[in-house]
């Protein structure tokens, strides 16, 4: 096991890692930018070394700046988190020719899944159910054209840099087409550095569903269930679910062996999440993430398995100890993603937290570097903390959100809380009856 292991992140996800470390008895090295000084995860790691200003270009993505920190502080192993660099599959590499382990999958894995055409084309031959389509790329509008007429409008054009929603364009009839994918090219070109495009049928009403794996170094692949995470707002999740309202116990079964069998043949490691859009009761793969996710404590809370502790356990070389039979899904969990914006224009509102409390209890974990004092700066991302609620079932798991809810106290910046205070009372959320566009919508009409 490693003695020492650097977290080249920041926020909430820093401390979460630092937790899983000093449970392990692991020393932790925090990175931090100017900005971050008085940051709480600089506090609550062994050690702490400034990579730079505040951009994240010049700080949490500064390459040079995190292997010298490793090499000063003599970390063995670094956790990159989520966002910055935990999908670079060039830091990958370059972690791994200094001699260190990332803790992650493969620089090859995370390359494979970045690219959406190869990583669809990869997972469909393992096995896993793909939205019909172009095989691999789109370049011309008669090729276009021929694949639309064959799988049927509305057609969906992607970007195969692409990924939580950038590049994408809808065709409704033929129309549409050849503007679509010149957009669509343009867009990507001018985002992402590469044209290359893919075409799907585009499903009108699905919901979001992810399924969580876990794998070793010597062949075991763990599936800890779904999540459902169709309550978001411009590809930015807002709440997540484990399980999905939407399925049973023999569906979660039935996905999590399909995508188990494919990730063993693919000789995967580490954490991962295969995402799904689930609609008219199938599956349709859309992409694979290939680092720790937000929403991950929803899973912990149903299978009581700890994803960073295995993670890290993983990356070692140690084997994973449970086998899938022992895997069991207790209860319902729900996670409200707290950032520091209006709750409902999701305007940022950094500044000064005057007035901080957080709720408790049993079944309520609230992780988040928050503390009375902190300034929230605007460089970053908005999340500043998470509440994740779990129960023995949905019901008992929706009234202790209201519960923990109403504990919550944040003064001095806006934030999302409002928002969930409303959604616990919607109908259609008690009913667990909604989809990727609902909450779109609901705000629409709230603001109309
Ligand atoms: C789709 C789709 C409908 N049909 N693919 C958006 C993010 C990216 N990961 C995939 N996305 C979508 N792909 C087909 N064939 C609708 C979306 C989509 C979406 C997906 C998940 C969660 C929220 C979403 C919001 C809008 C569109």
């Amino acid at each position: 096991m490693f003695e020492k292991v650097l977290i080249a992140n920041r926020g909430e996800i820093a401390l979460r890692i630092n937790r899983a470390c000093k449970e392990m008895g692991i020393s932790t090295v925090a990175i931090h930018s100017t900005a971050d000084a008085e940051s709480m995860h600089v506090r609550l790691a062994d050690e702490s070394v400034c990579v730079g200003p505040p951009p994240a270009g010049q700080s949490y993505l500064n390459i040079p700046q995190i292997i010298a920190a490793c090499e000063i502080t003599g970390a063995e192993a670094i956790h990159p988190g989520y966002g910055f660099l935990s999908e670079n599959a060039r830091f990958a590499e370059i972690v791994r020719e200094h001699g260190i382990t990332f803790i992650g999958p493969t620089p090859e894995h995370i390359r494979l899944m970045g690219d959406k055409i190869a990583a669809k084309q990869a997972v469909k031959e393992l096995g896993i159910p793909t939205v019909p389509g172009s095989d691999g790329g789109v370049t011309s509008d008669t090729e276009a054209a021929r694949i639309a007429e064959e799988i049927g409008y509305p057609v969906l054009i992607k970007a195969a840099a692409g990924g939580g929603g950038r590049g994408m364009k809808v065709a409704q009839k033929p129309s549409d087409l050849s503007l679509a994918l010149a957009t669509a090219r343009s867009e990507a070109k001018a985002a992402f550095g590469d044209d290359a495009v893919y075409m799907e049928k585009y499903l009108q009403l699905p919901r979001h569903i992810e399924v969580q794996v876990l794998a070793d170094s010597h062949g075991k692949v763990l599936h800890l269930g779904e999540r459902d995470c169709s309550l978001q707002r411009r590809h930015q999740k807002v709440w997540e679910e484990a399980g999905s309202p939407a399925l049973n116990a023999a569906q979660r079964e039935e996905i999590g062996g399909v995508v188990t069998r494919a990730l063993n043949k693919l000789g995967y490691l580490g954490a991962g999440t295969i995402e799904f859009l689930f609609e008219d009761g199938r599956f349709y793969f859309i992409e694979m993430n290939t680092r720790l996710q937000v929403e991950h404590p929803v899973t912990e809370a149903i299978t009581g398995i700890d994803i960073v502790r295995e993670q890290i356990r993983v990356a070692s070389g140690s084997p994973l100890e449970l086998d899938q039979k022992d895997i069991v899904f207790e209860g319902h969990a729900i996670e409200c993603r707290i950032n520091a914006e209006n709750a409902f224009t999701f305007t940022p509102s950094p500044g000064t937290i005057t007035q901080f409390h957080a709720p408790g209890g049993l079944g309520v974990r609230f992780d988040s570097h928050m503390y009375t004092g902190y300034r929230i700066p605007p460089y970053y991302d908005s999340l500043a903390g998470k509440l994740i609620v779990h129960g023995k079932n949905r019901n008992e798991c929706l009234m202790r959100l209201r519960r923990a809810l109403d504990e919550l106290v944040v003064g001095g910046i806006e934030t999302t809380i409002p928002l969930f205070q409303k959604l616990v009372r919607e109908q259609d959320i008690l009913n667990g009856d909604y989809n990727i566009h609902w909450l779109e919508q609901w705000l629409a009409k709230k603001s109309a």
